[in-house]
């Protein structure tokens, strides 16, 4: 075997590294595109939705919007969720479904990195029609505690046909705080895990 001169060695090495480099790069712009890698696959065809008139309701880009979103794919997930983009509209890619089944087995957690602590309006994306479940289970963590909701789906959200405001909370900066989302109790119907928003509200006006 040829020995390699020092130079072509070092070139060699700068070769490899650029090559590693490249590669990271490219698997990063992947993830950041792709559906959640725990997700079901999407069945549909892209572009086949159901409610057409709806598409101009997706928000393609969250970074666009006010606050801090945390999208479905960089939720926790317990159990089978489905990503799809059947229904418009929705936030980022797509959305999950429980595949209505496993009730009481699943859920979705939604962690956001909150700058400041204080308080926030949190607002849940959904997308809604009478396959959606009536009282999907909803669990906020916040600063003093935690709230549990049940969310209709089937109603049309009032912010961009697209957002439920679930109340204004007290949270700490960072971590400490999420949303999550399970299929407890909805039985026969489809619960949904889209995105949700943190919306800081001036100190000045009184939380709720
Ligand atoms: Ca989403």
């Amino acid at each position: 075997m040829k020995r390699l001169h020092s130079t072509e060695y070092g070139i060699a090495k700068v070769a490899v590294l650029v090559g590693v480099v490249v590669a990271i790069s490219a698997q990063t712009a992947r993830e950041a595109s792709r559906p959640h890698p725990a997700a079901v696959p999407n069945t549909h065809a892209p572009g086949a939705v159901d409610r057409p008139e709806l598409v101009p309701f997706i928000v393609a880009n969250p970074a666009k919007l006010p606050g801090i979103i945390v999208d479905e794919t960089a939720a926790v997930l317990v159990g089978k969720w489905q990503y799809s983009t059947h229904t418009p509209p929705y936030v980022g890619h797509g959305y999950l479904h429980d595949q209505k089944d496993g009730k009481g087995e699943k859920s979705v957690t939604f962690t956001p990195h909150l700058p400041h602590a204080g308080h926030y309006e949190v607002r849940l994306a959904h997308c809604y029609n009478v396959r959606r479940a009536t009282n999907a289970p909803v669990t906020i963590r916040h600063a003093d505690g935690e709230v549990k909701l049940r969310v209709n789906q089937q109603e049309e959200p009032a912010h961009g046909r697209l957002w439920r405001s679930l109340g204004t909370f007290r949270f700490a900066d960072g971590t400490n705080g999420w949303v999550r989302i399970t299929n407890d109790g909805t039985e026969g119907k489809y619960v949904i895990a889209d995105a949700v928003q943190f919306l800081p509200v001036p100190e000045s006006k009184p939380a709720r």
